[in-house]
């Protein structure tokens, strides 16, 4: 059989040896012989090839796709026009580093960042290599713009496992235990989380704002961070009205307002930042994950005003914005463009929403169904209350691998599965993988 790759593999689900098989065990037993027992995984098994809506692991197994590495190959693995770019770096120029001697393509990619993220006035980027980077860079620029030093966070937010985003992230468990101290002048408010707390979007924002007038003070914020919809946190989608809320109180108040998109970001809600849901213009985004279909790059983009009150060489890296993830982005944001992939996103949230309203009717462990295009989750509770049910989306998620499916688990609680495909995953193999995920929810609640 000739091999195939990328978006041209057999776009089926297909399960030949047992879970894991014994091509990925043999490779378990070297990993424990030789990587650091400190990195997890979510499902047992190597991948080998990928491309569509589906992994394919080193026994032949086909895996449908509901993570896209983390919301990352939104473009899918191996896009043709990433690959295509990338090779003919490659070839090119691999690096210099950006503070050595320029080239083109990082500048290509700051163009189009600065024209594709919310509001049409001026701005500028930098680029870096993760998202954490990118947070963290994002914070640097608040505090020389202000002159500040405090930073505003949120309950369930995620922002990194870097001490200073370690120290903005809420959850302890994996990130944070044993890790401290962590950096200071870092303070966590109340979020918006409509099942949880049934405040409207102005109430909750009058919460979290009143709590840092009274214990921290306007005038000694920075920066203001938030995710538009809370990622590692669970998918919360703050309540209408809340997002905006906070950024006029940041413009009124002089603090730096900083949309943290590296999740939400390209395309994945259904638009291509998911602050447009609700009309928010950020002064500061960080981007990451969908920028580059799969290749470390990660940026801040903003107003020229706070992105140029650095000084000359205070914002930097040996490897940021390096060419080949450049070309990698610029391929991934032309096949965006060209697909219209924001546009499918909502399909999939389409798709996706239909079979959860279904099951919806058959299980009482369903606190909610929620989320943005193709960024839906599912949060579980004891039948009639708010206690997460924090067992079950673990073992759904295991029996969802034994049978093909990847799936991710989320949330403060761990009582969340959320929804993750590549934008480019085909209406039939996304309804397989929903009515396979369906079935093990059914079967686990019991
Ligand atoms: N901000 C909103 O979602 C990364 C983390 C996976 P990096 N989320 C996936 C894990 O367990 O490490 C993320 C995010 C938001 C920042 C980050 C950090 O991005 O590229 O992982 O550093």
């Amino acid at each position: 059989m000739e091999e195939a790759f990328g978006p041209a593999l057999p776009q089926v689900r297909k399960v030949v040896t047992e879970i894991p098989g014994p091509k990925s065990r043999a490779l378990a037993e070297r990993r424990a012989a030789a990587v650091s027992a400190a990195l997890g995984a979510a499902v047992p098994i190597y991948a080998d090839r990928a491309g569509g809506g589906v992994v394919i692991d080193v026994d032949g197994n086909s895996f449908i796709d509901m993570a896209a590495g983390i919301a990352v190959t939104n473009v899918g693995n191996c896009a043709p026009l990433v690959a295509e770019r990338v090779t003919e770096q490659v070839h090119r120029l691999t690096h210099t580093c950006f503070m050595v001697a320029g080239y083109e393509p990082y500048i290509a990619v700051c163009e189009k960042l600065n024209e594709l993220t919310p509001g049409d006035h001026e701005k500028r980027s930098a680029l870096f290599n993760s998202g954490a980077e990118a947070v963290e860079n994002a914070i640097k620029v608040a505090r020389a713009f202000t002159g500040r030093h405090a930073v505003v966070v949120f309950e369930h937010a995620y922002h990194g496992r870097t001490n200073l985003t370690m120290g903005m992230t809420a959850k302890n468990m994996p990130y944070k235990e044993s890790f401290g101290p962590f950096a200071p002048e870092v303070y966590r408010v109340p979020t918006s989380y409509p099942l949880r707390d049934g405040l409207t979007g102005a109430e909750a924002a009058e919460r979290s704002l009143k709590r840092v007038e009274f214990e921290v003070g306007a005038h000694n914020v920075a920066a203001l961070m938030i995710e538009p919809v809370k990622g590692e946190g669970g998918f919360i989608v703050p309540a209408d009205g809340f997002l905006p809320a906070l950024q006029e109180w940041c413009t009124a108040n002089g603090v730096v307002f900083v949309a943290d998109e590296i999740q939400t970001g390209f395309g994945r809600t259904g638009k291509w930042f998911a602050c447009e849901h609700e009309g928010v213009v950020p002064d500061v985004i960080t981007t990451a994950k969908g920028i580059a279909g799969g290749f470390p790059l990660a940026a801040v983009t903003g107003r020229p005003d706070i992105m140029d009150a650095v000084h000359v060489g205070g914002l930097g890296g040996t490897y940021g914005g390096n060419p080949v993830a450049c070309a990698a982005a610029l391929g991934a944001i032309q096949t965006m463009q060209d697909e219209d992939l924001a546009a499918r996103a909502v399909r999939i949230g389409e798709i996706i929403g239909q079979k959860l309203a279904d099951l919806q009717g058959k299980t009482d462990v369903i606190a909610e169904v929620r989320g943005r295009g193709a960024m839906m989750a599912i949060e579980f509770t004891e039948p009639g209350t708010l206690t997460p049910k924090t067992d079950l989306p673990k073992a759904v998620a295991a029996a969802c691998a034994q049978q093909g499916v990847m799936i991710l688990t989320a949330g403060t609680y761990g009582n969340v599965i959320r929804l993750l495909p590549p934008l480019v995953i085909g209406d039939d193999l996304l309804g397989e993988a929903m009515d396979i995920l369906c079935e093990a929810i059914l079967a686990e609640a019991g």
